[in-house]
């Protein structure tokens, strides 16, 4: 088959069970031997030569730079000047939290109803330097605030999200879960949906909400969220299943994840830098310094692995790298010595709360817990599910919760816990501690009293989180799907030990600036897609910025059955859809899909495949976009573990963007194209 290498495979017969997967002659089996990644010769090499010098070349020409439709607009929105400067305001950590009444959905005057109405937001993304935990660190703030500010509606509601760049370097900005149906140029996914906003420029989102639950937003450029570029997103119905279903008093809204002192960016050159890696083995994650709980970290150290082994000039791309940037990234451990606090809240006695648990996690999944008291889960990314007690929950990076918890222990101080997932760490920095705690309170006693017990009692007879007990609440049994489509990653050393994370045979890159996936299917899609062999081949090709691309002409149901040959475990995000997860093990799957049980699976947009473990997840294609399925964890997607799904092309090629959008495309010397 000529599309072997992109994964696709032709819809099957009722009868038949599927071929022999696609992968690529030179991947090695999948039973690689214990010891994480494997050798590849010289394949993985021309691979990227190929798809690198494809992607660049062919974009270029057919760049929406080039495309007529893309009229110069006035600007929406300016919050500022047009040039972004390196001076460095440094925030206290007041301002940087911002009001810690935000969290309280009472405290917001929020009004849950279903009268849809317009909400404006005016954004400005600025550079700052804070100390979250013990170090002043540089941070990425929305209106001065990390996490940023609360993103609320109804369903029907429609998000005028004008953001102004007042940063250094391009940013986009992603909607997590969202479907965006018909909007997916709105999806914020740099070099795929569209163009960078560039230093001194703005983007004006404009969206509708199209469902409701727990979720977040983020940059989707580079490792800038991991420096605080984050916020959550709480859409409501007087419909929720979870809010019908379940009787509570209060909603709040929690982030917990891990955090790095380090600023990303040096993070990411040093974990990308060819040689022996991060810390003399290639492919080892960059390990964080401690954990967060709504912005606030005991973490009091930074750390970077000693650097000596690192050759600065065996990078990557070169051309990334400014003169003298190695020197900028010293070996060593800093310790501040700002006081460190912990997170506080102050619950009513007898109430029960609903809990919105968040992970903008950059690499580590996360347990939460609050001793004493058991978590009723009701929902999962966006997903009512029937009420699940347990005594703590394990929070993959990207994936959301609700949890209710009643206050019905004795008037006291009671720790909250996020206990970061250690055993994805390949090494501990310097005075690491895997728990970052925050104080409940019950009303009435002492602000200052602080919880006695250390470590945490147990919770008899509280079942342990198992996530494959979550079932959805409203039931929707699956669709038999019309196509399967198998796919496999891992990592992947190249004979000069750089280290990528390949699906099948393609690690993605971002397309050269002023490029995008859209653009470019706008440009090649002056006529049909739909048996135009010219333009499914550059799609198919792997051309649309070197990412592994799954096209779907038509709406139906996909199997989407991927196969690990790592040995981590892994957070998957789907772009712009909810799937349904058919099958999820720690072994591979390399059969028929579709005789898999169809009643009412569970319903997410994150899942996390095991070591050697594999997914199968049922995906509605009719939802017209290129949307991204990836790796969450930020390391790893910067090495190219991303692939796109294109959903009906033709009306891709058919969107009308917005004069912004088409903006952002055009040439700008400040950046080089
Ligand atoms: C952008 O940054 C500059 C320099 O820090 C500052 O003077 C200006 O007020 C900022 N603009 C906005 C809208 O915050
Ligand atoms: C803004 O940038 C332009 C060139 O990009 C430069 O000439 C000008 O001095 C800058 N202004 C400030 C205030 O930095
Ligand atoms: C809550 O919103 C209503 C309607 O917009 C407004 O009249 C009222 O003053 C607000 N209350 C507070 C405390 O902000
Ligand atoms: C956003 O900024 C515009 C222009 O500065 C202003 O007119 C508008 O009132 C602002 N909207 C909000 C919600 O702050
Ligand atoms: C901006 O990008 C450059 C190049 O990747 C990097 O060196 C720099 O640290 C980035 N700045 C920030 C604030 O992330
Ligand atoms: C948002 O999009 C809608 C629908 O295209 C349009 O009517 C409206 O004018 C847009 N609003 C802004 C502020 O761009
Ligand atoms: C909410 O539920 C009611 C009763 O089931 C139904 O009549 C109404 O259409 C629903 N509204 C929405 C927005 O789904
Ligand atoms: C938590 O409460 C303590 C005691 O009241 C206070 O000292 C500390 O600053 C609070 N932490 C935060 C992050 O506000
Ligand atoms: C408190 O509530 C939980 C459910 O949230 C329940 O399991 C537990 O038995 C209750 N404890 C007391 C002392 O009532
Ligand atoms: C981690 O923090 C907890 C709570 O502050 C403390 O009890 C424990 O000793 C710390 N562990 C280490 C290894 O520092
Ligand atoms: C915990 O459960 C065990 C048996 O499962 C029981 O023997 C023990 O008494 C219980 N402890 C408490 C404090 O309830
Ligand atoms: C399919 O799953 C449902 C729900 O878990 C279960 O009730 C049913 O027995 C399963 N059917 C088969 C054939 O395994
Ligand atoms: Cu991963």
């Amino acid at each position: 088959m000529s599309d072997d290498r992109h994964g696709e495979k032709e819809p099957l017969e009722p009868e038949s069970t599927p071929e022999t997967l696609d992968f690529d002659d030179e991947l090695p089996p999948r039973h690689t031997p214990r010891g994480r990644k494997w050798i590849l010769a010289v394949g993985a090499l021309i691979v990227i030569g190929l798809a690198l010098g494809l992607g660049v070349g062919l974009g270029k020409h057919h760049s929406a730079k080039s495309s007529p439709t893309a009229t110069p607009s006035p600007s929406i929105w300016t919050g500022g000047p047009e040039n972004a400067t390196d001076i460095k305001t440094t925030l206290t950590r007041e301002e940087l939290l911002g009001d810690q009444d935000r969290w309280l959905l009472s405290n917001r005057n929020f009004t849950i109803s279903t009268e849809p109405q317009t909400r404006t937001f005016n954004w400005t993304l600025s550079e700052v330097n804070a100390a979250p935990g013990g170090l002043i660190k540089p941070m990425i703030v929305i209106n001065g605030m990390s996490p940023g500010p609360m993103l609320e509606g109804n369903l029907g509601d429609r998000f005028v999200i004008n953001v102004y760049n007042n940063m250094t370097n391009e940013t986009t900005i992603h909607w997590h879960g969202m479907y965006l149906r018909n909007q997916n140029f709105m999806d914020g996914t740099y070099s795929v949906t569209q163009c960078g906003i560039p230093p001194g420029g703005s983007m004006t989102y404009n969206w509708t909400v199209q469902q409701w639950g727990s979720s977040w937003y983020h940059a989707h450029k580079a490792a800038q969220y991991t420096d605080g570029l984050y916020g959550p997103i709480v859409l409501h119905t007087p419909n929720e299943t979870a809010m019908t279903a379940n009787k509570y008093d209060e909603d709040y809204t929690v982030m917990i994840n891990d955090m790095y002192n380090t600023q990303a960016s040096a993070i990411t050159w040093r974990y990308e830098a060819l040689g022996t890696g991060l810390d003399g083995n290639p492919g080892d994650e960059p390990a964080p310094d401690g954990g967060m709980i709504n912005g606030v970290s005991q973490a009091r150290c930074a750390y970077l692995p000693a650097s000596n082994d690192v050759e600065p000039e065996r990078r990557r791309d070169v051309s990334e790298r400014q003169a003298g940037e190695y020197a900028f990234y010293p070996s060593s451990n800093y310790c501040g010595s700002e006081h460190v606090d912990y997170w506080n809240v102050t619950w009513v006695q007898g109430d029960t709360y609903r809990i919105r648990l968040i992970n903008p996690g950059t690499f580590v999944n996360t347990i939460f817990s609050i001793d004493s008291h058991p978590l009723t889960i009701i929902e999962a990314d966006g997903t009512s599910v029937i009420p699940y007690t347990v005594n703590s929950v394990d929070i993959g990076v990207a994936q959301r919760y609700s949890v209710l918890v009643t206050l019905n222990q004795t008037k006291g101080a009671y720790w909250i816990r996020n206990t970061l997932a250690t055993d994805q760490l390949r090494y501990t920095t310097p005075d690491f501690n895997a728990t970052t705690l925050g104080v409940l309170r019950y009303q009435g006693v002492d602000p200052t009293l602080m919880p006695a017990n250390l470590p945490a009692p147990s919770l008899n007879g509280t079942a342990s989180f198992d996530s494959s007990q979550l079932v959805p609440a409203d039931r929707i049994d699956a669709v038999p799907p019309s196509k399967q489509v198998f796919v496999q990653f891992g990592m992947q050393y190249t004979t000069d030990k750089q280290h990528y994370m390949f699906f099948n045979s393609s690690s993605w890159t971002p397309m050269a600036p002023g490029q995008s996936t859209i653009g470019t299917i706008k440009s090649i899609g002056a006529s049909s897609f739909s048996g135009n062999a010219s333009a499914m081949s550059q799609l198919q090709d792997g051309r649309l910025g070197s990412q592994l691309t799954i096209i779907n002409e038509k709406p139906e149901y996909m199997d989407l059955i991927v196969n690990s040959l790592d040995d981590g475990d892994h957070p998957f995000h789907l772009h712009g859809h909810t799937f349904q997860i058919m099958s999820m093990g720690s072994t591979g799957f390399y059969e028929d899909s579709s005789s898999l049980n169809m009643t009412n699976p569970m319903r997410r947009d994150t899942v996390i495949i095991p070591a050697y473990g594999h997914l199968v997840l049922r995906i509605d294609t009719s939802n017209p976009g290129v949307w991204v399925f990836h790796c969450h964890i930020t390391w790893h997607m910067e090495i190219g573990l991303l692939l796109a799904i294109v959903d009906l092309p033709d009306e891709i090629a058919a969107f009308e963007t917005p004069n912004d959008w088409n903006q952002l495309c055009a040439p700008d010397a400040r950046l080089g194209y």
